[in-house]
């Protein structure tokens, strides 16, 4: 790792979201939401039967847990607000539940007691059920519902909060959520029902943003933005057709969200593919909606700062076009991945540990954003547990290498990183069993006590010093 250090301006921080730590899953009045449902009725999708029912309880631990952040050092906390928890319905003009208001203004007031900033998440999958029971995203009416969300959520909590993120990894509920069926709500239509997710997400973003805009930003001067996500794709060699698979499927992973904020529409390829597989498969109309020109104008530049959420890498290769008869994301994408057998496995099968991908990322958003700002929103790595986790202090030292070299030598404007994260947590499908935490908590024990890793102080060293190494 390099010995330079971080300029005072940069800012670290630490994130969790809703479903993943909070438990009190019908507390208080908070409504079900798809992850609720789908682990209650469906335990066989999640390893062990585990459920969020209480996670590591932060509903009602959340001054510990602010304690921990305080330990650390961080500036800012990365967090998300369960929608049903403040809307248990979801619908747009449906009660309000003021203990859900509560308790986040009451977290909130915490970090800001502590001098801790607090960023927010306002999706990070966890839908409330009955949104899901009017199709979820393919359906549009959810641009009203998540609009209506949206301006609650500024109203009441935009005092205090500066940082706003609207959907956390768009691509993995879309994809992942309508297409593979391998998130809540479980639902596989690959190459169909996920590419109108996107549709109505990216309307939904782009509501939100122009209602802070219009009604927030004057008094309350935030910064909004999404969070999309994606692994770095390196070309698997310097042939045209290995690069232009590797920017293919960056575009189709990370463009597919963020071309539309910035640009106002998907990425050229992702059309020009979908439009013509979709002819020779006998649609009528593309299967990638279209936006309006009016849309591409309000869609176009609703972003204040760009974040990536980014764990790994695999190689991409071209590949001969797929057979016409394949109606699928991955044959509208077609390119082959691999990944080098060297590079070390962490405790979940799509991650393995690449530092320098995350710089060619980084270099790479900077290039095709147009300088921007960027915020590292995530990054971290899971094992199996235990405390002394030095192969995490490996990655978060090799990682934010790589950032610093991506800043001090590349030029690119990357301002905060996100580690993931705070606590051991509800990792989706994978239940308790991947850990990603720089605590320990042992779910084990109905009190969830939470224990310090070796990269807990690890980190807080990097923090107070600005330093990765010993020596700077
Ligand atoms: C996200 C992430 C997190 C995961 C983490 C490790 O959507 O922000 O999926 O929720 O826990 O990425 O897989």
């Amino acid at each position: 790792a390099t010995n330079r250090t971080f300029p005072d301006y940069f800012k670290f921080g630490i994130a969790t979201a809703s479903y993943q730590v909070e438990g009190a899953w019908n507390e208080d009045g908070k409504g079900e939401n798809i992850w609720d449902h789908l682990c209650h009725t469906n335990p066989t999708f999640v390893d062990n039967g585990d459920n969020g029912d209480i996670a590591c309880d932060s509903y009602h631990k959340y001054k510990e847990d602010v304690g921990l952040l305080k330990d650390l050092g961080v500036a800012y906390y990365r967090f998300s607000l369960s929608w049903s928890r403040i809307i248990p319905l979801g619908l747009a003009g449906s009660p309000i539940n003021q203990a859900g208001i509560d308790y986040y203004k009451n977290l909130i007031q915490e970090l800001v007691d502590n001098g801790i900033e607090p960023m927010v998440t306002i999706f990070h999958w966890d839908l409330p059920e009955t949104l899901q029971e009017f199709g979820g995203f393919p359906n549009p009416e959810l641009v009203e519902h998540f609009a209506y969300y949206a301006r609650v959520v500024f109203e009441n909590f935009g005092d205090s909060v500066k940082y706003w993120g609207t959907f956390n990894e768009p691509l993995q509920t879309c994809h992942q959520g309508y297409g593979t069926g391998t998130m809540a709500p479980g639902y596989k239509s690959s190459g169909l029902a996920e590419y109108k997710c996107t549709h109505t997400l990216i309307k939904a973003h782009a509501r939100a943003y122009h209602i802070y805009d219009e009604e927030f930003r004057p008094q309350q001067q935030g910064y909004v933005g999404m969070i999309p996500d994606t692994m770095w794709f390196e070309p698997a060699s310097d042939s045209p057709a290995d690069q232009e698979a590797a920017e293919r499927a960056l575009q189709f992973n990370y463009g597919w969200y963020f071309n539309a904020v910035a640009n106002g529409n998907y990425p050229s390829v992702m059309i020009e593919r979908i439009d013509e597989r979709s002819k020779q498969q006998g649609f009528e109309t593309s299967r990638l909606p279209k936006f309006t020109e009016e849309e591409i104008e309000y869609i176009k530049g609703t972003y204040d700062y760009v974040a990536i959420n980014a764990y790994t890498t695999a190689y991409a290769q071209a590949k001969e076009e797929t057979d016409p008869s394949v109606i699928s994301y991955e044959s509208d994408l077609n390119v082959d991945t691999f990944i080098d057998e060297t590079w070390e496995q962490s405790a979940s099968s799509w991650l393995r540990v690449v530092p320098w991908g995350l710089r060619h990322l980084l270099n790479w958003l900077s290039k095709t954003y147009n300088h921007p700002e960027i915020f590292v929103t995530e990054n971290g790595v899971s094992d199996t547990g235990g405390l002394d986790d030095d192969r995490r202090i490996y990655y978060y030292q090799e990682y934010l290498s790589n950032v610093l070299e991506a800043i001090l030598d590349d030029g690119v404007n990357v301002t905060r990183y996100t580690a993931w994260s705070l606590l051991d947590n509800f990792e989706w499908a994978r239940g308790y069993s991947e850990k990603f935490g720089m605590y320990n908590v042992n779910f084990a024990n109905p009190e969830r006590p939470r224990t310090p890793k070796a990269s807990a102080s690890y980190y807080a060293n990097v923090i107070a010093s600005r330093c990765l190494v010993d020596t700077c």
